[in-house]
């Protein structure tokens, strides 16, 4: 591990990024990581380290924190998630992009050596093959966020190719926490559903009964982004994005999983303009690229993730 190694995550106040810094803390240090958001934290992010309050889209704010700390690697967590993006799609474009500008520039001129940036399994559309989506297949995203993140990732590819840029991205699918909430996305329902499920046993789904969607339990993800940073750069043979994927089920099946602790919970369900998102999207996604790439393993699965997010959540209800 490199003792010269200065952590910036920007965006660290989300879903993502509060659990990525306090990895990130445990790894390298507190001091070692600064924590940056448009806003401030829960106290334990705030306490355990550095904390800068950052615009993702302001690029000298970026340079300033990045000269002051001398860092050396950046984590771009911000951004304005699908269902959000609908409803705004100009300011989700330019927080998209511009963020990801802002870091590739600071790359391509010196002053930081990696960049992870998230992507998402948003980038494919309705055309794409449903069943394990491979890798490289056919992406025609029909969201503004799908098509920020799709053009994102030709830039980064773009950047690593013809300046050099050590860039590492994975196609995150929906993210499931019992630390922090998700904001604005469609694959959302499954963190609330333990919510509601615990507080009233009942849950009214905005997508419906068969909706399959490719998923991850958190702990899973942190460890995906981890790794996919620490491995070495000539294993990273894709920097445009890998595929990940631990899990796919639909809103009865994660029913199901949660009745096994509540019996009496019950769903129902009234589609929104987010189902037409989700149906553009894969049910299930082929990852092998990135097991023998850099040797992603998945670790939770449906029923172990039930488990945990009960246990963690039941106090708090
Ligand atoms: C969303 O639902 O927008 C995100 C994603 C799949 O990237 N969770």
């Amino acid at each position: 591990m490199s003792l010269k190694k200065r952590i910036l995550i920007i965006g660290a106040c989300g879903q993502i990024g509060t659990e990525l810094t306090a990895k990130l803390r445990d790894i390298y240090g507190n001091n070692k990581v600064i924590a940056s958001d448009i806003y401030e934290g829960s106290d334990e992010l705030m306490k355990s380290g550095p904390f800068e309050i950052i615009d993702a889209m302001d690029y000298d704010a970026i340079q300033d924190v990045i000269i002051s700390y001398e860092i050396t690697d950046v984590y771009l967590m911000a951004a304005m998630l699908s269902a959000t993006g609908e409803k705004f799609p100009m300011k989700a474009w330019n927080l998209n992009m511009n963020s990801l500008f802002n870091v590739l520039n600071l790359a391509k001129e010196g002053k930081i050596d990696k960049i992870f940036w998230p992507s998402s399994i948003a980038v494919f559309g309705p055309t794409t093959p449903k069943s394990d989506t491979p890798q490289r297949t056919v992406m025609e995203p029909s969201t503004v966020y799908g098509i920020s993140k799709q053009t994102g990732e030709r830039w980064c590819e773009y950047y690593s190719k013809r300046y050099g840029v050590d860039v590492r991205s994975i196609r995150y699918p929906g993210l499931i926490s019992y630390k922090t909430l998700p904001g604005g996305g469609t694959t959302d329902y499954a963190v609330d559903i333990y919510h509601k499920a615990l507080k009233h046993k009942k849950y009214i789904c905005f997508l419906n009964a068969e909706t399959t969607l490719p998923m991850m339990f958190m702990d899973d993800a942190i460890r995906a982004t981890v790794n996919i940073m620490m491995a070495a750069e000539e294993d990273i043979k894709i920097t445009s994005s890998y595929n990940v994927a631990s899990m796919s089920f639909n809103p009865e099946e994660i029913t199901n999983s949660i009745k096994k602790h509540i019996p009496d919970f019950e769903i129902s369900y009234e589609p929104d303009f987010r189902q037409a998102i989700a149906d553009s999207w894969p049910q299930t996604i082929d990852d092998s690229t990135a097991r023998e790439d850099w040797g992603w393993e998945h670790q939770i699965s449906l029923d172990e993730m039930t488990a945990i997010m009960i246990e963690n959540l039941k106090e708090s209800y």
